[in-house]
Parts: C-alpha cells; sequence; structure tokens
C-alpha cells in the first residue's frame, strides 16, 4: 500500500469515515480459533474450519487468510488437514503459526491415532501460507484430553516457549529447532491470584471464584510484560488475562476483556496482534448466517493498550476493525479476496490457486476501500469458467443499488475450470476511492459461473 492511500485511510478513520471489517470477517465458510501472525507488511490468520450443520468439533483442517487492509481477506486455501499426519484422525482444532530464520511453524492440536487421546503437533512450511507439512512425523506432546490449542512465542533471548491445555496449562521450552523441546512438560499452578481460581483439581464445588482459565491460552510479550489471554469460565466463554514479568510466572489475573454477551457461539478464542500501528484482538463468534456453537467464525476489534500495558474491556461489535489501506483495483486482484460476501464459496484449483465458486443469482461480493485514483479505468475484465451458460457480473460502486461501471457477460466456457479471460468497456468515470460490488445474475437453477481474478484497466 502507499504513503498517500495510507495517510487517506488514517484521515477516513480519525474522522470516523473510514471502511470497516465487517464482522465476522471470512463469509464463505466457518473460520474458527483465530490466530494471527504479522510478516513482511501482511497479516495472516489461521483458523480452524467448522464443517457446515456440524453437531460436534468435526473439523477436518486447518485455512489460512490474509490481508494487507484489515478489511479485505485473501483466501490462501486450506494449509494443512488432518491426513498431512500420519498419527492424527480428527478433530483438527485450535493452531497457531509463527515465523523463525525464514520458517513457519504451524502448532495444531489434533485427536491422535496412537494415544486416543489429544496431542500437539507441529507442521513447517516455507511460506506463511504453506504448503505445510509434519515437521517430525509424530505428536510433538501426546496423550491427554487436555492437550488441546498450542500458543507459542519465541521470547527477546531467543527461547521459545508453547503453551497449551484444558483445563490444566501446560507449558515447555521449545528448542532452537522449534520442534522439539528440552525438559519435562510443566504444568503452570493455578491460583486464584494468578488465574482468578485455584486449579481445576482442587476448586471447592459451590465456590464462586473470580474466574477461572478454561482453554485456548495465547502468549506474548509487549513493552517487557508477558501476557497470557485466556477463554475463561467454563462454558459459555468469555476472554479474560493474566500478565506477568517472566514467561513462566508467577502471573496475576487481569480481569475479562471480552465479557460473556450474546455471540451465538458457546466457545470464545482469541489471537492478538500489533499491526501498522494498532492493535488487534481477534475472537470468534457464531454469527455468520447458518452458524452457532459448531458453525464458529472469526471476528476482529482494534483496540488501544491502556498507558500501564493493561488491556480494556473489548466488546463484539458488527463493524470491526477500520481500515488501514486501499486495494489496487488495477493489477490482478484475486476474486477469493473480499470484505464482504453473500452466497459464494471458494475452492481449490492445482494450477490457479483458490477461486470463487457456487456463484448464483443475486450472490455478490464486496471489496472495501478501493481506490480508483484520480484517472478514471476504461476495462473491466475477470478470468472466468463455466460448465454451463454462465451470466452476468454487474460491477456497482458504494453499494448493491449505486452506480453501475461494468457488466461482463459471461458465457459458457466448456468447464467449470476452463478457464477464460472477458473483458467489457467501463460505463462511467471513476475516480477516488469507493467500496466495490460484484453482482452475479442468471438463470436460476444451478450455479452460473466460477471467477478465478478480476481486473481493471
Ligand atoms: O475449535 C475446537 C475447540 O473449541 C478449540 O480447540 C477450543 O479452544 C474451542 O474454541
Amino acid at each position: 500500500m502507499n504513503k498517500k492511500c495510507l495517510y487517506i485511510a488514517m484521515l477516513m478513520q480519525m474522522a470516523g469515515l473510514s471502511a470497516k471489517a465487517d464482522n465476522p470477517v471470512i463469509q464463505t465458510c466457518f473460520t474458527t480459533d483465530p490466530a494471527p501472525l504479522v510478516y513482511g507488511d501482511r497479516i495472516y490468520l489461521y483458523v480452524g474450519h467448522d464443517e457446515n450443520k456440524a453437531d460436534f468439533f468435526w473439523m477436518q483442517e486447518w485455512r489460512v487468510y490474509s490481508s494487507d487492509d484489515m478489511v479485505n481477506w485473501t483466501d490462501h486455501g486450506s494449509s494443512l488437514a488432518l491426513e498431512d499426519f500420519s498419527w492424527a484422525d480428527d478433530r483438527a482444532w485450535a493452531s497457531q503459526c509463527i515465523e523463525r530464520n525464514g520458517k513457519f511453524y504451524l502448532y495444531v492440536c489434533a485427536h491422535s491415532k496412537l494415544s486416543g487421546a489429544m496431542a500437539i503437533g507441529v507442521a513447517v512450511g516455507d511460506s506463511p501460507v504453506g504448503p505445510f507439512k509434519d515437521a517430525i512425523g509424530k505428536p510433538l506432546a501426546d496423550g491427554n484430553w487436555d492437550y488441546i490449542d498450542p500458543t507459542v512465542f519465541v521470547d527477546d533471548d531467543g527461547q521459545a516457549y508453547l503453551y497449551w491445555g484444558n483445563p490444566e496449562i501446560y507449558y515447555v521450552k521449545l528448542n532452537e529447532d522449534m520442534v522439539s523441546y528440552s525438559g519435562e512438560v510443566q504444568v503452570i499452578e493455578q491460583t486464584v491470584e494468578g488465574f482468578g481460581a485455584p486449579g481445576p483439581k482442587v476448586r471447592q464445588e459451590g465456590v464462586k471464584y473470580k474466574d477461572n482459565y478454561t482453554e485456548g491460552p495465547w502468549a506474548y510479550k509487549r513493552n517487557g510484560k508477558y501476557y497470557l489471554l485466556y477463554a475463561a469460565g467454563g462454558v459459555p466463554e468469555h476472554i479474560a488475562y493474566s500478565m506477568s514479568d517472566s514467561p513462566t510466572g508467577p502471573w496475576t489475573y487481569m480481569g475479562e476483556i471480552m465479557p460473556l454477551t450474546d455471540t451465538g457461539s458457546f466457545t470464545n478464542h482469541c489471537g492478538v496482534v500489533d499491526y501498522k500501528g494498532n492493535s488487534y484482538f481477534f475472537y470468534h463468534t457464531g454469527k455468520l448466517p447458518g452458524g452457532g456453537g459448531f458453525g464458529r467464525s472469526a471476528a476482529v476489534e482494534q483496540f488501544e493498550y491502556n498507558a500501564d500495558g493493561t488491556i480494556p474491556v473489548i466488546m463484539p461489535t458488527e463493524k470491526g476493525a477500520p481500515a488501514v489501506g486501499c486495494l489496487n483495483p488495477y493489477g490482478r486482484v484475486e476474486a477469493e479476496t473480499m470484505a464482504w460476501s453473500e452466497g459464494v464459496t471458494t475452492e481449490p484449483n492445482a494450477k490457479t490457486g483458490v477461486y470463487v465458486a457456487d456463484i448464483h443469482n443475486g450472490d455478490f461480493i464486496k471489496l472495501a476501500n478501493v481506490d480508483f485514483k484520480s484517472g478514471s479505468p476504461k476495462k473491466f475484465g475477470a478470468s472466468v469458467a463455466s460448465a454451463l451458460r454462465g451470466g452476468t457480473i454487474e460491477v456497482r460502486l458504494d453499494g448493491k443499488e449505486g452506480p453501475l461501471v461494468a457488466c461482463l457477460e459471461v458465457s459458457g466456457t466448456g468447464g467449470w475450470e476452463k478457464w477464460k479471460y472477458l473483458e467489457t468497456p467501463v460505463l462511467t468515470e471513476v475516480s477516488g476511492i469507493h467500496d466495490v460490488y460484484f453482482l452475479f445474475k442468471g438463470r436460476l437453477g444451478p450455479k452460473l459461473f466460477n471467477v478465478d481474478y478480476w481486473k481493471f484497466k
């Protein structure tokens, strides 16, 4: 993103005019247990994937999305799946990715065939979007229902720490290779002062504690302070946190961050990151249509730390985080980049990568903060494929009923992955920053066409 656009985005944010992330941030499928990572000038979001109409966390893969403006997110597809771990057979649950020495380590938890319980695994890749492969061919830690929800960070002295657990909190000191550890698995002692309640084994029935650690830890260091955020209070879960002067404690319970509200999900799971000068709190809700406790979706809020480094209360919103940049429409833009969509899904293709599929009459995609700059484009084009008779892409500005900018007629191309680049003239002068809507029109019935990428010229 260029400096001018960042400046405009900052001014718009200050004036309250900025485009927002629209929660949940991904609409093409359910996305759970969000774990952000900043690498280069992009933010990457690692998520699990609740299946449609599930009656439990029957999850089979992990997915990656990325953005450079916090409002338009690109789908990089499934980066890793249960079948990539010879030892795993079920429950592709929470994950977190971290970069070290140019390699990307994706820590996951899954059900282990070896132990019949849950296990922590680690996959490695050469890029933040994978592909990832099992780094060691076996679990890093195996054998306990407790072994879920890994979180990882590297301290300033180079020592990496991996924490996980429900309802105990475990940690190990990772070796520099990031795929092995030294010493025994440690259990963090939970006390009322540290976590709002004593550890699960010694809690007294009938006693109302301030809070209690449940699962989903998120550990990091910021300005010399160590943070451990977690899902708390049992089910339904809110998010609370503890702080410390050391990665191994003692911890001090600091209170609630995201209180219980009607998010439609009885679990919550957070990830926190600083990006482009702002702080972001990711969490999940059941708010996507068709969602719920087993159909969760990642959401994000921007927040500011208090002057003493403590975290304010953060409430879930529908509008999400403001834009911190603009989208350039003049180069190839992957169709699976979107701020909001309704009706469509995405599919992978070995040659073209992820594309937008399942397009029906009335479906649409919105892109936010698209910067056409001062000169108007002359043409709009898209790479499309259809095994049937196709349909139309209406391109409108700033709303589904906004000015019509282009209308691309998509004909049959002879196959759902037989791609053809089609172009059409731009109908009106367009300049400046707008939201762009792609409205898909066509005959009722089966899907119309697929879109791989688009561009203005
Ligand atoms: O997504 C499956 C499980 O639900 C996670 O591991 C927990 O943190 C909870 O969000």
